[in-house]
């Protein structure tokens, strides 16, 4: 991202400087060093991308991976404002937000590597990262899979009587599965303490929302009785704002609450795919990769209360290319799983016949 790196008066003279129209929720409330603490974080995920970008395009990682990059604020500003003990799910975009949970670039990297020593074993790959110990639930394939399945954790918070919040993740395509319709019903009745968040980057895969949705998203709620907001998912901090407001209100008991955080893919869908194809114009791409990336937003307006100088930019940027320079070679350096792994954590096992049955072995 090289960008990032450029002078602001650079930027200023091309007159490419991202524009912040209504990009002017206050900086009030945070201090300096966590504004600087948010800059690095999302400069780690972009760089991070980034890194698994080049190690995919050289075959060392294989398989499906869904980059993140364009949407690194809705990954910090939902999670950040989450207790340590709190729950996220998430869809199989799910590499920002582990480490947004807390984990380790490294085994995050050893995931996507297919290596022993990824969160996964090497088993999962890009759309299993998980992090169980830290409530980071997944990393979920199927689209809206994960969503019963945080309203399931929803209930067992309540029914234990804990004060801890769920946080689910869902992609614009996902809303139009049964499972979003039944979980966020029975999540209304039963005053669950969740989260939804439509990471709303406007197409699933080559689809845009608007020709498969009548309603937009942020009224893709309406019947179940979850109050629904709708927020600029490129700005971190109106994120973030909406967020702790909403934990407050999901903590003390009020009920789920449902987000329409309006992002944008800088990437094509897939590592596989093309980053416009024919469902969107380059321009389309670039126009939002110029106004609208989330990183520059945050940058551009630390610059402009002279709360970030080019030099603490710089030095930032140099030290999360170390952390993923070392995640790499973590990876790099963490074997390959032993072929007996094929055998763990499945449910099948080859009985005495030579057929597959499901066991409970290694549970
Ligand atoms: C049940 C199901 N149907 C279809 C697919 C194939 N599929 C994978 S990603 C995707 C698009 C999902 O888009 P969205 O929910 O908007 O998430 P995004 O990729 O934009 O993050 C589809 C249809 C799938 N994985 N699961
Ligand atoms: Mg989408």
């Amino acid at each position: 991202m090289a960008e990032t790196q450029t002078k602001k008066s650079k930027k200023d003279k091309a007159g490419t400087k991202s524009s912040n129209a209504g990009k002017e929720e206050s900086l009030e409330g945070f201090s300096k060093e966590e504004l600087h603490s948010f800059l690095r974080e999302m400069l780690l995920y972009r760089r991070f991308e980034e890194k698994a970008e080049e190690a995919y395009a050289i075959g060392k990682i294989g398989g499906f991976c869904h980059l993140h990059i364009g949407q690194e604020a809705v990954a910090l500003g939902f999670i950040g404002p989450l207790r340590e003990d709190d729950y996220v799910f998430t869809s199989y975009r799910d590499h920002t937000q582990g480490l947004a949970k807390g984990l380790k670039s490294g085994p995050v990297m050893a995931e996507l590597y297919g290596r022993e020593g990824g969160v996964s074993g090497g088993k999962g790959g890009s759309m299993h990262i998980f992090g169980a110990e830290l409530g980071f639930m997944g990393g979920h394939g199927i689209v809206g899979g994960q969503i019963p399945l945080a309203a399931g954790v929803g209930w067992a918070i309540r029914y234990r009587g804990e004060d801890r919040v769920c946080l689910c993740y869902l992609g614009d395509a996902a809303v139009n599965q049964g499972a979003f319709h039944e979980a966020l019903n029975m999540s209304a009745v039963w005053k669950l303490p969740v989260i939804y968040v439509v990471e709303n980057n406007e197409y699933g895969m080559g689809t845009h929302f608007e020709r498969v949705s009548a309603l937009p998203v942020v009224d893709r709620a309406l019947g179940t009785g979850v109050p629904a907001h709708s927020v600029d998912g490129q700005d971190l901090i109106a994120t973030w704002k909406l967020m702790d407001e909403l934990v407050g209100k999901v903590r003390s008991g009020e009920g789920p609450q449902y987000v329409d955080a309006r992002t944008y893919r800088f990437k094509g869908h897939s590592m596989s795919d093309p980053v416009h194809g024919v469902y969107r114009t380059k321009d389309e791409v670039e126009e939002k990769k110029k106004s609208d990336d989330p990183i520059i937003v945050l940058r551009d307006r630390l610059f402009d209360a002279d709360l970030l100088t080019e030099e603490e930019l710089n030095a930032m940027d140099a030290d999360v290319m170390e952390e993923v320079d070392e995640a790499a070679e973590f990876a790099e350096n963490s074997p390959f799983p032993a072929e007996e792994e094929l055998y763990t954590h499945t449910y099948a096992e080859i009985n005495e016949h030579g057929r597959l049955f499901f066991d409970r072995r290694d549970r």
